[in-house]
């Protein structure tokens, strides 16, 4: 009864932080294909000019078998590809890197001042509550179409990637 009592605790717990208004409708913040489960979609609005946007969210592999994300397809932009930026002497640089393993059991995070979807020569602007489709290759679980929604960032900075560590 009591191991119980403890889940409901969290479950509760979880409920209360994972239900704000803006995220009434959750369903679209998740999808899920083979043992992988996509949660935490977001793109990033893009000033007008801007040429670039990109998009993030987290995969767990619940299963007993290693996956990578291989390949990622939309219509957006000319090319969308997998990016990963690092710190490097303290400038955030960026590459192609076209991969994102996800071993199993555990967890991959997409986000910013980390792997990241670019999108490169965006045929419009990324504006705030955009919704649109963004297509995932995995190597062994296959392909799988999410639905990505646009938000501002929040306001810490991009480039703080001192900050974005502490908050894991
Ligand atoms: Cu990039």
């Amino acid at each position: 009864m009591k191991k119980f009592s403890s889940a409901m605790a969290i479950a509760v717990a979880l409920l209360i932080v994972i239900k704000t208004p803006s995220q009434a409708h959750s369903h679209k913040k998740m999808a899920a294909v083979g043992d992988l489960l996509i949660t935490e979609i977001w793109a990033r609005t893009t000033p007008k000019p801007a040429k670039t946007g990109a998009a993030f969210f987290m995969i767990k592999n619940n299963g007993k078998t290693d996956d990578t994300l291989i390949g990622v397809s939309s219509k957006l932009a000319k090319k969308t590809e997998i990016h990963q930026s690092s710190m490097e002497k303290g400038i955030m640089k960026m590459r192609h890197v076209g991969k994102v393993s996800v071993p199993a059991g555990e967890m991959a995070f997409l986000k910013p001042g980390s792997f990241h979807i670019m999108f490169m020569g965006l045929y419009n602007p990324i504006n705030k509550g955009d919704e649109f489709p963004l297509t995932l290759i995995f190597k062994k679980s296959g392909t799988l179409t999410i639905m990505v929604k646009a938000k501002e960032l929040m306001d810490k900075g991009t480039m703080d990637h001192s900050k974005m560590k502490k908050a894991e």
